[in-house]
Order: structure tokens, then sequence, then C-alpha cells
């Protein structure tokens, strides 16, 4: 007999740092969506979860620079993001947030679990500090050039310009992002996951997975020849989830380990408001469950190499079973990009165009596996050739027909030439499938 599957979906968590734009949806919102409903269609178990990211220093720095409360910016942020994914008619049956109770309990739970397991570190290390701000210069907070490829405006965590892996200590002529003051050296005490104990056992898992992308694939076997190296998952920073171990005064989880377990607290949240509150088990704690994280090129480390080892260390949740991840969806020439705002917006465009046109325009040009482009002028072709053109007017034709020659009623099928049969037949088939 078929083995019945229950399919957890998740799409990235956007930062509630700044609205949503079009390459975003293309990479990893709208491909789940599609993914989703044609499970929903054949009446499968599927739920698809996602929520806005809501710590950081992506969420810090937006707060500084547009001189609010961080909490501001997030709710500004994910209310506006969570109604642009409505508009699109991108339904997921939570659009949670990773400042709610249920997640900090969650992230801090997780913690506690790996760490009575003794299995962090903790460990004494150089770090920038600016003694102007009086701040650790953590993550984006600092910018430098890039060691590998020179761009001079690299962040303390990620080159945009060549997508290498960062730590503050590697830029060069690092300086603070806010005040441009350059930082001082000074000691800090964090917590590590040791990603390397977790090399052996995710070759092995990554040896046994089919059907992955060419492209996750290729950067993960990269990632592993280089080796595994302890990831610091603390930071001194006011805002986030607090550490929740006594003597951790001014440090949170780094947010890349916390965000990821937001997809586990969202699930609990649906199903607590569905009055079912441990049915998110069900997902999360069963091998029948096909755990897919759609993401972002820029995800892909996070989603299928540090948080499969977080799981195998905490040891409870099941593995992803892929991580389908797209490339870039660029804008006329350039990338879309929040901070140098580019591209185009989703509250932008939905305010002009039906949603289905939208869709339509992006999922015919998906950067499945290289980047694609978005031009206004493919939008119009689309609409006005392909779906007005073609769909419409098939659709306008089939009704008019059957307004004048059948009365206004769907006639009763009477014999099917051999061709259609063949159709008809493929049809009834891939609905059944
Ligand atoms: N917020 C990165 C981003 O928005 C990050 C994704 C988290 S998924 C757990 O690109
Ligand atoms: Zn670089």
């Amino acid at each position: 007999m078929k083995k019945h599957f229950k399919y957890l979906v998740t799409a990235a968590l956007p930062y509630a740092n700044s609205f949503i734009h079009i390459g975003h949806i293309s990479g990893a919102y709208l491909p789940p969506d599609i993914f989703v409903r044609y499970k929903r269609l054949n009446d499968e178990d599927v739920i698809f979860i996602s929520g806005s990211d809501e710590h950081g220093t992506a969420i810090e720095m937006a707060s500084i620079s547009e001189k609010v409360t961080p909490q501001e910016i997030i709710d500004r942020y994910h209310f506006a993001n969570k109604k642009a994914f409505e508009d699109l008619g991108i339904n997921f049956d939570i659009y949670s947030r990773t400042s709610n109770k249920i997640h900090h309990d969650t992230a801090q739970e997780f913690f506690l679990n790996i760490y009575n397991k003794n299995i962090l570190v903790q460990k004494t290390e150089k770090q920038l500090f600016s003694e102007k701000e009086n701040r650790f210069l953590a993550d984006r907070f600092v910018t430098g050039t890039c060691p590998v490829c020179g761009y001079e405006e690299a962040r303390g965590d990620e080159c945009s310009n060549c997508g290498s892996n960062l730590s503050p200590l590697e830029l060069i002529n690092p300086r603070s992002k806010i005040t441009g003051d350059i930082p001082v050296i000074k000691e800090s005490t964090h917590y590590y996951f040791p990603l390397g104990d977790y090399q052996e056992k995710l070759e092995k898992w990554l040896d046994g997975k089919r059907g992955w992308k060419q492209n996750v694939m290729n950067y993960c076997k990269g990632w592993l020849k280089a080796g595994l190296r302890d990831r610091a998952i603390s930071r001194d920073l006011d805002w986030g989830v607090k550490i929740p171990v006594e003597g951790n005064d001014g440090k949170v989880i780094y947010v890349w380990f916390e965000a990821p377990i937001g997809y586990i607290s969202a699930t609990k949240e649906l199903f607590t408001e569905r009055n079912e509150p441990d049915k998110w088990k069900d997902y999360w704690m069963n091998e029948d469950t096909k755990l897919i994280h759609f993401i972002g090129k820029d995800n892909i480390v996070f989603h299928s190499i540090i948080f499969p080892a977080m799981l195998m260390a905490h040891g409870d949740y099941i593995l992803p079973d892929n991580v389908p991840a797209n490339e870039f969806m660029n804008f006329e020439g350039e990338k879309q990009s929040k901070s140098k705002g580019t591209g185009v917006l989703v509250k932008d465009i939905t305010a002009k165009f039906e949603p289905d046109v939208i869709r339509y325009t992006l999922a015919s040009n998906m950067p499945e596996n290289k980047d694609s482009e978005f031009v206004w002028k493919d939008l119009q072709v689309k609409n006005n050739s392909e779906l007005a053109g073609i769909l419409g007017n098939f659709i306008n034709r089939t009704v008019v027909f059957t307004k004048n020659k059948f009365d206004n009623r769907v006639p009763e099928i009477i014999s099917i030439p051999e061709t259609e049969d063949g159709i008809l037949a493929f049809l009834i088939r891939s609905l059944r499938n």
C-alpha cells in the first residue's frame, strides 16, 4: 500500500526590518505556495509555516537608522509583510513572529536541552568593541573590506558581494556601521555549538538524500570539504532571546540559532490556536512527516547543515527531507536589494495588478537553476498575450460557444474522438495522482 506522508512545509522567515519584494516571493514563497496548493488539491496532509524573523542585528540596525524602537520596527514590517503575502494569495496556515512568547520559550528550551547535555562549549575570544558606542560590534554592526573578494562594504557576518560567510574579526579595516568608529579588540565569553562534531553524521545524512537540487548539494559539499568548525551561538546584544543560563546578562541567543527553531514554535502556535495543543508533535516528532524548507540560496548553509546538526543534537525532532533553494530574481539588470532600495515591493505591485497576473509572471520565470530577471515589459507581454490573448480568448470562445450553441449549459458528452479521448484520460489520471 502507498505510504501516506504528512508534509510540513516551511518558507524562510523574512526579517521584519523592511518590506518584502518580488525577488523574495519568486525565491522562497511562491514555489512553496504552489507546492502546498497542489498537495491541498490532492487532499494530502500538509501544513504551511512561516513568520517574521524579529531579532538580530538586522532589526537593531533598522531601528537605529529609522530612530525608533526595535518593537516599532517589527510591528510595522510584520503586519505589512503579512498583508503583502495575503494580497498575493500566499496562504500560510500560520504567519507567526519570533518575538512571541511561545518562540522565546521554545528557543530557550532547545538551548537548554543541548546545554544540559554538555554539548555546548564556552570560550573567551577576542571581539570588536566600539568604545564610542560602548558595545560589541556583532554581525551587521560592523563593516569593512572582505578578505575574500576585496569588496569594501562587507558586513561582519557575510559579504554581500561574494557571498562568503565571515566573522567580524576577519574584516580588513573594520569600522562601526553606525558611527564609523574604529573598534578596539576586547574579550568576551560566548557559547559555541561544536558543528565539527556533526561532520560525519551530516555527510552520511546528505549522502542518503535523493532528489535534492544540485546547487544545494554542491554548496553543502563545499562546506563539508572545507571542514566544519565551532560556531558562536550567543551575542552581546539586548534585543533577542535571552540566554537561559544564569550569569549571562546582556547576552542573547544568536539569531541564526533561534530563528529556524521558529518553525517549531509557529507549528505549536498553530495547533494551540486550533485547540489541539499537542498536535504539533504529530509533525515534528513523526518519521512519516516530510519536512521541506523552501529558501533563497543565501540561506542554504543554515537550513541544510547548521539546523540539521542542531536537530541531531536535540534529538527529539525529524530532520529536513529536502531543502529546495532557489537562486535570485534580479530586477531590470540589477540585484533586488532591501538595503539598496532596488527592486519591486510586493505592496506596490499588488496595488496595481491582480495577484494572478503577478504570480503567473513570477512563476513562468522562476530562478530555479540560475538567477532570472524581472522586467516590467515581460509582465505586460505575459498579461496581454498569454493570459488575456491565449488563455482568456480560449475561455471566452468556449463560454460564448456554449452560450450560442448549447443554450448556456455544458452539454452531455455524446462521443469522444480517439485523439480527445487520450487527452481526457490523461487529465483524469493527473487529477487522481
Ligand atoms: N531572516 C534571512 C533573510 O530574511 C533570515 C531567514 C531566517 S529563516 C529561519 O534573508
Ligand atoms: Zn567578498
